[in-house]
């Protein structure tokens, strides 16, 4: 795998919401993230961004119904593409671990890209809405993209006051686990299994 050719083109389309997704694993620059609410392409131009992704996000979907498809659908065309993207898995560091702080806020994230989908995700948001998110689907689109890319996801809010920055606090340290666990390392597939990938 080299690194220019990881990348993977998504499109999903139900008759809840229309999405199209472009992920580079290598990319960079300035993420162009229109799913229709506001507060997630703020989550999602971070997650891409701190990660070192270049991502192309746009969904048309049922918002007069409520946030939850739109959200739920992005996080699933993200997390194929990044599935796609890794390919067999081979030639990654597979394991990433990081804290960010959001002023107050920290919180931690932990990735394995075992190609297993397991996520554990504890955000402890109180209020009801961020923008047009509501707070419930700020884990749910986490939960969402660990399930669409086969890896465990281990999330936690350690402290923080202010809802808007522990969501964004939760992403950013996904973004840096994400970074290290897709970064290039030697060697072929990086389990004793010998596996990572759709086969495995
Ligand atoms: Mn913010």
């Amino acid at each position: 795998m080299s690194a220019t050719n990881r990348t993977a083109s998504i499109e999903r389309s139900t008759r809840e919401t229309r999405v199209r997704c472009r992920l580079g694993l290598d990319g960079g620059g300035e993420p162009k993230v229109d799913t229709g609410i506001g507060f997630l392409d703020h989550l999602l131009s971070s997650l891409a961004f701190h990660a070192g992704f270049e991502l192309e996000l746009e969904c048309a979907g049922d918002l007069q119904v409520d946030d939850h498809h739109s959200a739920e659908d992005c996080a699933l065309a993200l997390g194929e593409a990044l599935d796609r993207a890794l390919g067999e898995r081979a030639g990654i560091a597979r394991f990433g671990a990081a804290y960010a702080p959001l002023d107050e806020a920290l919180a931690r994230a932990v990735v394995d890209l075992s190609g297993r989908p397991w996520p554990e995700v504890e955000l402890g948001l109180e209020r009801e809405m961020l923008g047009g998110l509501s707070s419930e689907n700020v884990g749910h689109v986490l939960r969402s993209l660990a399930i669409a890319a086969r890896c465990a996801l281990h999330v936690d809010v350690l402290r923080g006051a202010n809802d808007h920055h522990r969501a964004e606090a939760a992403f950013k340290a996904v973004a840096l686990a994400l970074r290290q666990a897709v970064a290039e390392a030697p060697g072929g597939v990086p389990s004793t299994k010998g596996s990572l990938g759709r086969a495995g």
